[in-house]
């Protein structure tokens, strides 16, 4: 990494992640766009935006993303995208561009001619975060909020099984650089638009519980955003909430999308692998949270799901 940042200087500089970017997409690319400023180098941040960002991300600094991007660059960096189609409308750019690397916790990244891999990571952020304390980089504190929204968000506020004592050394001396922990939680998790309250009513309603495989499903109709008057966007907490019933091994949530598909949302607790089930649908993720798309409707895709399941148990 080292010498990557002196051979950026002069270059154009791409910086991404997966379509619809996340909290630790978005965390990881603006800490890195913000490292790199400090160094006075200067990157285009940009990603594939389908509608809008979530209003609960908009505690980072998301004015640094733009829209207007070149056709090539000298030097692209990606995170939190484990496959190139994920990249959505930039794949192109990210594809004919001289270097790509890839930041990542996903498991074989299909591209990229420069890898910083570590599937065992719990975030894309503490990946980065490791590159930055080997190049003992300045982090300030505004940077410091990036990494520590992508290490929360994608444990669960140090909830999911992918927590473990590295996970808090990174949450403590983050701390120390200043993240503002309070300004996260509350934009995350201590807020909620009321009107996406009332949908999640409406979605606790239609769960069904699946016995003999301990699986919850529920779902959310296109007819529902404007029924509820929220965006698609600011509903992706859903999934948390359909989770927490007891006893439930696996969470499936299906949203249907414009073009009548649905996306899923799967969450494991601790015995299954959701990465395989969503891999049997072309999805991915990890063992413990993943997601897919497909053309099935809601009864055949539990089906299908509920048969996954079971080969697991
Ligand atoms: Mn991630």
């Amino acid at each position: 990494m080292n010498n990557l940042l002196s051979e950026i200087k002069d270059k154009s500089v791409l910086i991404t992640g997966h379509i619809n970017p996340d909290g630790d997409a978005l965390g990881s690319a603006l800490a890195f766009a913000l490292l790199l400023k400090k160094q006075g180098i200067a990157s285009d941040v940009s990603f594939d935006i389908k509608n809008a960002l979530p209003t609960n991300l908009n505690h980072l600094p998301i004015e640094f993303i733009t829209e207007n991007i070149k056709e090539k660059y000298d030097k692209v960096y990606v995170f939190d995208c484990g496959n190139s189609s994920r990249l959505g409308s930039l794949e192109n750019v990210v594809l004919s561009s001289n270097h790509v690397t890839v930041v990542d916790h996903h498991i074989n990244p299909t591209f990229g001619d420069l890898q910083i891999i570590d599937s065992k990571a719990a975030s894309t952020t503490q990946v980065l975060f490791r590159e930055f304390k080997k190049l003992n980089l300045d982090i300030d504190s505004t940077i410091a909020t990036c990494l520590m929204t992508g290490l929360i968000t994608d444990t669960g506020r140090f909830q999911y099984s992918n927590t473990n004592s590295e996970v808090f050394q990174m949450a403590s001396e983050l701390m120390n650089y200043g993240a503002n922990l309070t300004l996260i939680s509350e934009n995350i998790y201590g807020t909620l638009d009321l009107n996406a309250m009332k949908l999640q009513s409406e979605v606790v309603n239609r769960i069904n519980v699946f016995e003999s495989e301990n699986l919850v499903v529920s779902f959310v109709l296109q007819s529902d955003y404007e029924r509820f008057n929220i965006p698609a966007e600011e509903t992706d907490f859903l999934i948390d909430t359909i989770r927490l019933v007891k006893n439930s091994e696996v969470a499936l949530l299906l949203k249907e999308q414009e073009d009548k598909s649905f996306k899923g949302s799967l969450r494991s607790r601790k015995r299954i692998d959701v990465q395989k089930i969503a891999s049997t649908f072309g999805g991915g993720g990890h063992k413990a949270a993943s997601g897919f798309s497909t053309n099935l409707d809601i009864e055949s895709c539990t089906t299908e799901i509920r048969n996954e399941i079971k080969q697991q148990l």
